[in-house]
């Protein structure tokens, strides 16, 4: 008999977990029945849907002035290998995402410290007068409160004047670990963590959907992922604004924490299935592919994940860090991960709308 069993039991009546529910989850090797029960949730929310979008990822500039720990992307300005690609070029990439089938662009970047506001808000005009088909799921909670900053505007008339130049909704990353301890020794200048979900109440309240991610496997404890998925699911319960929770395995190559390993399989499955039974109010458990791999992408669909992000094309942030993923997959293989782990393959835009 599981050691979990009561907290299984509970979860599969419809239940809600609590803190210390989460945090023995974590403690607990059982992973074939928490992995049953994420699953069978998984199966009442979504039934045999696994989701996947045509998409690409623009990657606009590496040069970033918090410089944390984690990241192995961000550059200052005069570090060789920094970039910032010009107007042309973003809008060159777009149009050919959008010629070859792609219904979503995911564009994000570092916190460029000169940049101005108005730089950002003609990407997001261009594209959308250009491409006006394509969603523009663009800037995280952080990038946006750098933007509202150099444009000296609140967070809420910045978000205003990016979605009347047709942003859509906006990616989750940026989140990391809430944990106040965490921050301060990983990524001391970055927003908060209640300053992050400040600023996607403030996106939710203006009718913008967003997406919501936890960066796990470096120094974090088993409490600190608890308490930061209880933050999302008490934001989720006040708004409805997240769409999906993607968990983001660390990677440690290049990284000012290059000293430690990666996450392993065991881990991997436990954030994934234990999110899947804390987050009660998500529909949609996200695997992402580029961090976890494609083979254990798969095997995820069977332990509460109904979506497996995309085609991607071009992901810079953890190929930095060293991932050994492609950096694209073709549709074909997509369904053919879907299909060989028994889900129906449905292709969907970035609000989960069916595309065929
Ligand atoms: O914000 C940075 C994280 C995020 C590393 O919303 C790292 O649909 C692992 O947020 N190892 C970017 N992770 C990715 C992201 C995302 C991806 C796919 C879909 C969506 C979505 C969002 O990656 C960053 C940061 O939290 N990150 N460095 C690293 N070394």
């Amino acid at each position: 008999m599981s050691s979990v069993y009561d907290i299984l039991k509970k979860a599969e009546q419809g239940e809600r977990l609590n803190f210390e529910d989460g945090v023995r989850l974590f403690q607990s090797d059982d992973i074939l029945h928490i992995g049953h029960v994420a699953n069978t949730i998984r199966e009442r929310k979504n039934g045999n849907n696994a989701y996947y979008i045509i998409n690409r990822h623009i990657n606009y500039s590496n040069v970033c002035k918090n410089r944390c720990k984690f990241c192995a992307f961000g550059r200052d300005q005069e570090e060789a290998g920094a970039y910032v690609m010009d107007r042309k070029e973003i809008l060159e990439k777009a149009i050919a995402a959008v010629e070859e089938g792609a219904t979503e662009l995911h564009i994000v970047g570092g916190l460029h410290p000169e940049l101005p506001f108005n730089f950002y808000v003609n990407i997001i005009r261009e594209i959308h007068e250009t491409c006006p088909e394509v969603h523009i799921k663009a800037f995280t909670a952080v990038e946006i409160e750098h933007l509202s900053h150099r444009a000296q505007l609140s967070v809420r008339e910045t978000l205003k004047i990016l979605k009347e130049a047709g942003l859509g909704s906006l990616p989750g990353g940026g989140a990391e670990i809430f944990s106040l301890k965490v921050r301060e020794q990983l990524c001391p200048e970055k927003l908060s963590g209640e300053g992050w979900l400040r600023v996607m109440r403030e996106a939710h309240n203006q009718g913008l959907r967003s997406n919501a991610t936890m960066l796990y496997g470096h120094i974090e404890t088993p409490g600190d992922r608890v308490n930061h998925l209880i933050a999302l699911r008490e934001l989720q319960d006040e708004t409805g604004g997240f769409m999906a929770f993607i968990p983001l395995a660390f990677h440690p190559k290049n990284t000012g924490l290059s000293n430690r390993f990666s996450t392993t399989a065991m881990l991997d499955l436990k954030v994934i299935s234990i999110s899947r039974l804390l987050l009660d109010n998500f529909d949609h458990i996200k695997a992402y592919w580029i961090m976890l791999g494609t083979k254990l992408s798969q095997v995820s669909l069977s332990f509460g994940v109904d979506d497996i992000d995309g085609t991607i094309q071009e992901e810079k942030i953890t190929h930095a860090a060293g991932a050994e993923t492609p950096e694209a997959l073709s549709v074909h293989e997509i369904r053919r991960l879907i299909q060989e782990a028994g889900r129906d393959p449905r292709e969907r835009d970035t609000l989960y709308s069916p595309i065929k």
